[in-house]
């Protein structure tokens, strides 16, 4: 019996960016006795079927972009004979999807860590379950990712978790639904031991696939305090210096690292972490910023955010302490209006951030918009191929419309345009060029120019429909510059590199 773990995708580019973690994490939660597994990345290059023999376990994981592909390929491994499983955060939002689309046998919700084993085990047996609970794991059971079973010359940037859900309650984000509110904060130890084989491999760069990598405040601390409450403040105040030893850990690694992760922008109230961060070589964040107004903050209920010229002052104390900011904008908000757009632009200049999205506001499943959005719809909704618009997803990729929450006063249209003249206008050439100041030689300017541009050509897809044309054109030319980019990422491996001590 082979065990398959496959990550699908509709489109391959020989050259992946970052790892997708979960393969890895899998593969380590699979017992050697069912042997090595086959991890198939489909970014990479499209499944192989025709390997696959009847007793074969099949492992898919999906996220909502993914699952129509996932289902494919799940139909078309049940049909060889193998047993099929789906686990990921769109098999845990609707495992009856799986179920009646895509081939499954058996799904698992949640996390995978610590029941994976016991679905391989039951599929030998053949005793498999419909669903399997994998819930919320503890931190300190979290399995470890086997980077040993990396594809060679194939992706730019590594990725370790180091802590998993998130306090918030953001309205656009199924985060804190499906991971939870309470941060499962991963030990110093097990986190330094992958981001150390991972450069012995020769990767430098790290993505930290963190929800939020500052999950308790000061505002947290105080709060516990006046409340009286010793217990909490106590295990908050451990979090916080366990993420500060996390840092100074990461500081002692060769000095070409470089990390980047997403954060809340209240870490700006925290000199002191901000400049742990800059020492642990954390060279970048996403903020998400979402709104410029209080109004728009209050829609997406973000409240904890700053706005006007308190969040202009809050993302340049990043700057200030080292930390570049990738920041990320939502536009389509209800209060927002045409002057918006402009406003927005105008703070994302003035607050010095690096790099900037600006993303169209999306009902994604598990969210709160969602519901509201699927609500007012009703049952007499739009359908493209047959299929109402609420499950978009389910829609083949050419005919797929992209989905926007519905605006009181402007078109999606005019929603479109408008973000899309943002973008135009961060990333013209001449304001690419002043912000690559932050770099001191032209080489590096060179650089900084490049990525911006290749950055908003990935990022800044805001169309109605998807136009296969233009989506074919930039795929031919995202993997003709794939391959040498990852050479900028890249550096000597090192072998025999050790793990730094703690300093405890
Ligand atoms: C890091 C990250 C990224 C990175 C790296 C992606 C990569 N290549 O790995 C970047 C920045 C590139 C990214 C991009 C995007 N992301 Co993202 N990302 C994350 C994040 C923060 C962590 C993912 C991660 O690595 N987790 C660690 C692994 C170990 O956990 P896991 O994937 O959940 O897997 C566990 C279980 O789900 C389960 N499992 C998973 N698969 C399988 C399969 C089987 C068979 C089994 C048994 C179990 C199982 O077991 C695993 C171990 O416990 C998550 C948030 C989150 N907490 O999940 C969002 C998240 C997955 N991203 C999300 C989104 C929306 C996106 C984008 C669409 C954003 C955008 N607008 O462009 C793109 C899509 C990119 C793409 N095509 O894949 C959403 C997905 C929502 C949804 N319903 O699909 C999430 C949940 C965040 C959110 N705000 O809601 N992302
Ligand atoms: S958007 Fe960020 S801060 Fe808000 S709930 Fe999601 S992970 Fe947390």
């Amino acid at each position: 019996m082979t065990v398959y773990l496959v990550n699908p995708s509709h489109l391959s580019f020989g050259v992946g960016v970052i790892t997708p973690r979960w393969l890895f994490v899998l593969a380590g939660a699979t017992p050697a006795a069912y042997g090595r597994p086959q991890i198939v990345d489909e970014t990479l290059e499209p499944f192989e079927i025709e390997a696959v023999r009847p007793g074969d376990v099949v492992g898919i994981g999906i996220h909502t972009g993914n699952a129509l592909r996932g289902y494919e390929l799940g139909n078309a491994a049940r049909a060889r004979g193998a047993t099929v499983v789906f686990g990921g955060i769109h098999a845990t939002l609707y495992p009856g999807e799986a179920q009646q689309l895509g081939g499954a046998h058996a799904i698992v919700r949640g996390d995978g860590d610590l029941v994976w084993p016991l679905v391989l085990e039951h599929a030998a047996h053949g005793t498999l379950q419909d669903i399997y609970e994998g819930g919320r794991v503890d931190a300190d059971r979290f399995v470890a990712a086997r980077w040993e079973l990396l594809p060679r010359g194939r992706y730019m940037w590594g990725s370790v978790q180091t802590v998993r859900g998130c306090p918030k309650h953001c309205s656009f984000c199924s985060v804190w639904r499906t991971d939870g509110q309470k941060p499962r904060q991963r030990g110093v130890d097990s986190v330094v031991a992958e981001i150390v084989e991972l450069r012995r491999q020769g990767f430098r760069f790290v993505a930290l696939a963190d929800d939020n990598f500052y999950p308790v405040t000061l505002a947290d601390l105080a709060m516990a305090e006046r409340q009286g409450n010793a217990a909490r403040l106590e295990q908050l105040r451990a979090l916080r210096s366990e993420r500060f030893e996390l840092m100074a850990r990461l500081a002692q690694l060769p000095p070409d690292m470089v990390f980047f992760t997403q954060i809340t922008m209240e870490a700006a109230e925290d000199g002191a972490f901000l400049d742990a961060m800059r020492r642990a070589n954390i060279k970048g964040a996403l903020v998400g910023v979402e709104a410029v107004t209080p109004e728009g903050l209050k829609d997406v209920y973000k409240g904890f955010n700053e706005s006007g010229e308190a969040l202009v002052q809050r993302l340049r104390k990043f700057r200030e302490h080292g930390v570049h900011v990738l920041g990320s904008f939502i536009f389509g908000l209800p209060s927002d209006r045409a002057a918006t757009f402009d406003a927005t632009a105008d703070v994302a200049e003035r607050a010095g951030v690096t790099f900037a999205q600006f993303v169209m506001l999306t009902p994604y499943p598990g969210t709160v918009d969602f519901e509201t959005w699927e609500k007012r719809m009703g049952a007499d909704v739009e359908q493209v191929a047959g299929i109402p618009v609420t499950r978009h997803w389910l829609i083949p990729q050419a005919q797929r419309p992209k989905v926007y929450s519905p605006h009181p006063v402007m078109s999606p249209n005019e929603i479109r345009e408008r973000t899309q003249a943002v973008w135009d206008r961060f990333y013209s050439l001449r304001r690419v060029w002043a912000r690559s100041n932050c770099l001191s030689t032209v080489r590096a300017r060179l650089a900084f120019v490049l990525m911006s541009k290749l950055y908003r050509q990935m990022y800044a897809n805001t169309g109605i429909a998807t136009d296969s044309a233009r989506v074919s054109r930039a795929n031919r030319w995202a993997r003709l510059i794939a391959r040498p980019c990852r050479l900028f990422f890249v550096a000597r491996p090192l072998p025999s590199l050790t793990s730094p001590l703690s300093e405890g």
